[in-house]
């Protein structure tokens, strides 16, 4: 039984936990079929806003959005990315995916596309939103009546809300994937690496993202915008970011991505710096009882490969769509196979994060063998159109099937 001091007990068909891209995208989609929901969200609206994440997103996901009536400002208004650029050995090596396939990225800043679709979700189709919540909690979930109750921000009092659905968007440090029974298979891989994700207040200094293979660790340069490049610097898992002065930062970036024919970087203030240990977890199936996982809640992948917004659309997207029909339609095909087609890309994608975690810090690694072997991938990139076919295929999610 469900014991809260809730005044009076609300109902929703959905309620979605997270507003995050997964949350706010399920959110929509349901509110575009007429399906009410209500989403319930720890962080203020300003602040979920302004959280710098992601910016690289790839096509299909962009479609799917556009689908749903939800990429207006993103066309408007994203870059086009559509080559790379491997420096090692002291040289440059550009790969220009969009000459091989045709396909490219967009990068979109992760806070402008979550500005966007909680826009969309609240103020333009009418949904349900209640931010700064505390202390969520989940009720009867194996059970055809679920509820979800949580702190309101407003009365301090515990609310319960009932609902014939859950769907746990709250990111990787949320609360839903907590109430998956003790025998829930969660799968795990620690890279055994730290990344230093810097922001910088600088121009990018290339016209397009940089991957620095170097003996010092990797290091990453992707272009934000015309004034902020997000940075990586490879460093031990669970360094201290105060280890990294500002000179020390750019001094190790100077030294990691410098090649031969490319000038100095161009410098500025650091206005994010953070260390992220890299690991990765997989909950499989995404689903128990009237619980549904998505995005980072179900599957967190270390953004080696920029795929965890992808992957939280991708979900959002089948979730989204599965719930409508299921609610407007009684048609359950889409909420039974739900796991299952979400985790084949999952599992595509967190093999690719594998793979080119190898290339980036086995030379770093301090052991020749696995120096060795990135060099040899490194070089069959560029020597074998095979080789560079599958990568770029992987790096842009394009496969027929998954
Ligand atoms: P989010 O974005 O974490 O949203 C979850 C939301 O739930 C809220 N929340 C709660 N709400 C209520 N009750 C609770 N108990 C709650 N606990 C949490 C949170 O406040 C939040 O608003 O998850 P979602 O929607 O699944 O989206 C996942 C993406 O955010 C994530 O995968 C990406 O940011 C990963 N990622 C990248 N992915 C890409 O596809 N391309 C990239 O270029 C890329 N770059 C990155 C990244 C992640 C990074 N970090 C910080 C790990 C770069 C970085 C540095």
């Amino acid at each position: 039984m469900t014991d809260t001091n809730s005044a009076s007990t609300e109902r929703f068909p959905v309620v979605v936990v997270g507003a995050g891209p997964a949350g706010l995208t399920v959110g929509n989609i349901l509110r575009a079929a007429g399906v009410d929901c209500l989403v319930l969200e720890n962080e203020t609206r300003e602040f979920i806003e302004q959280r710098p994440r992601a910016g690289v997103i790839e096509e299909w996901a962009v479609r799917g959005l556009q689908q749903r009536g939800l990429a207006k400002n993103l066309l408007e208004r994203a870059q086009l990315h559509t080559e790379c650029e491997f420096r090692f050995g002291g040289e440059r090596f550009r790969f220009s995916y969009i000459e091989l396939t045709g396909h490219h990225h967009f990068v979109y800043p992760q806070p402008l596309l979550v500005t966007d679709l909680v826009r969309e979700y609240a103020d333009v189709r009418g949904g349900q939103i209640r931010f700064g919540v505390r202390d969520v909690e989940l009720h009867d979930l194996d059970t055809a009546h679920p509820s979800v109750s949580y702190i309101s921000a407003e009365t301090g009092q515990r609310e319960l809300v009932e609902c014939d659905f859950v769907a746990g968007c709250d990111g990787g440090r949320g609360v839903t994937r907590t109430a998956l029974p003790e025998h829930a298979h969660i799968a795990r891989y620690d890279y055994g690496v730290g990344w230093l994700a810097l922001l910088a207040e600088a121009p990018p200094s290339n016209d397009c993202v940089v991957f620095g293979i170097h003996p010092n660790g990797f290091a990453g340069h992707m272009a934000r915008s015309p004034q902020v490049t997000r940075y990586y610097l490879e460093c031990p898992p669970g360094d201290d970011p105060e280890n990294w002065s500002h000179d020390r930062v750019w001094s190790e970036l100077q030294e990691r991505l410098a090649a031969t024919g490319t000038g100095p970087l161009i410098e500025g203030p650091l206005i994010e710096k953070r260390v992220l240990d890299m690991h990765s977890y997989v909950v499989e199936p995404m689903v128990f009882g009237r619980l549904f996982l998505a995005g980072d809640a179900a599957h967190l992948t270390a953004p080696i490969a920029a795929k965890g917004m992808n992957l939280a659309l991708h979900d959002a997207f089948l979730l989204g769509d599965a719930l409508v029909a299921y609610l407007t339609k009684g048609d359950e095909t889409g909420l039974d196979g739900y796991s299952e087609v979400c985790l084949r890309r999952v599992w595509e994608y967190q093999d690719f994060s594998k793979w080119l975690s190898e290339v980036y810090h086995g030379t770093s690694s301090g052991d020749a063998y696995r120096a060795g072997t990135t060099f040899a991938r490194l070089r069959r990139l560029f020597t074998s159109p095979a080789a560079a076919a599958a990568f770029a295929e992987q790096y842009l999610g394009t496969a027929a099937a998954y």
